[in-house]
């Protein structure tokens, strides 16, 4: 299925969404968030979608929020950006929810709620000449969609303060160096490298691969104690999945595993 600002296809157990306002380096309007909402809610629906990416058409990731395309209009009442905020949290917690890998492709600059975006991401791999900014203090407002969760968690308190209150945008490189993000890699190189991982989680344990994101998820407010219990209780669910009995049966037979992703 394709929207202008938003083109979505699917094969071989990949969603591939991509942000599509390439001459406006795919700055996000309310009708592209509505799509993107709807698409990963038909990824999280669909059994035969295993791994979702997310990339940008042209020069750009996506530079955020469209600002021609914002609640604040030139000399009109001071809007309430909490109402652009409904918009975009629903879709940061259903890529962080999503049970299945959702992979960032960053062609380009990510800035803004763009950054937000692809931090969202299980993975994020970026094209070495591309960059992340957290562009809000350059327009008086504060890092969103995340970022203030994010940040700190990814790079420490320090650089995250430096990123949000500086604004610079920092090279794909740096931040890998960071732990910001997972991989730097060539221009040229970035779709094969995606499309590999991709192709890999196509054919991964997807149920296991669903109770490690909520594993993650669960550790940044839990303690050692509870998610010890917590993982306990996941690798219940994991071992009672085909994919383990395959894992191992493959393992001891010395082939390939042929994963199914299903939980029973
Ligand atoms: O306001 C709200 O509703 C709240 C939203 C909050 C969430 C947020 O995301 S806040 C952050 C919003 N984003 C920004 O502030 C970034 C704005 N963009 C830039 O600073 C620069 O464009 C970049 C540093 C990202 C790239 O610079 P450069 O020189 O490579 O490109 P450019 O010439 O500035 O942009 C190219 C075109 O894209 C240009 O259009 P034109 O003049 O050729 O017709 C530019 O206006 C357009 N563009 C870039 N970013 C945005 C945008 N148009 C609308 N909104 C944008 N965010």
């Amino acid at each position: 299925m394709a929207n202008e600002h938003l083109l979505v296809s699917a094969a071989d157990g990949i969603m591939r969404l991509t942000l599509n306002r390439p001459d406006k380096l795919n700055a996000l309007t309310r009708a592209m968030m509505r799509d993107l909402e709807a698409a990963l809610e038909r990824a999280a629906g669909n059994p035969d979608c295993r791994v979702v990416v997310l990339t940008g058409a042209g020069r750009a990731f996506s530079a955020g929020q469209d600002l021609a395309d914002s609640v604040y209009v030139e000399g009109g009442p001071q809007p309430d950006l909490g109402l652009v905020l409904d918009q975009y949290n629903p879709i940061v917690r259903r890529v962080r929810a999503l049970p299945k890998p959702v992979v960032a492709a960053v062609n380009g600059i990510a800035a803004g709620a763009g950054a937000s975006l692809a931090l969202a991401c299980d993975l994020v791999y970026a094209a070495r000449s591309a960059s992340f900014m957290q562009a809000f203090a350059r327009i008086g407002l504060i890092p969103d969609c995340g970022s203030t969760w994010m940040l700190p968690r990814l790079v420490g308190d320090a650089r995250a303060r430096g990123l949000a209150m500086l604004a610079e945008p920092l090279p794909a490189e740096k931040a890998e160096a960071w732990g910001l993000i997972w991989k730097a890699v060539d221009d040229d190189k970035l779709a094969a490298e995606v499309d590999a991982a991709a192709s890999r989680f196509a054919s991964g344990p997807t149920y296991g691969f669903a109770l490690q994101k909520q594993a993650f998820a669960d550790s940044a407010h839990n303690t050692l104690d509870a998610q010890l219990d917590l993982e306990r209780a996941l690798q219940s669910k994991a071992s009672a999945s085909p994919d383990y009995a395959e894992g191992v049966g493959a393992f001891l037979a010395k082939r390939k595993p042929n994963f199914t992703g299903r939980e029973s």
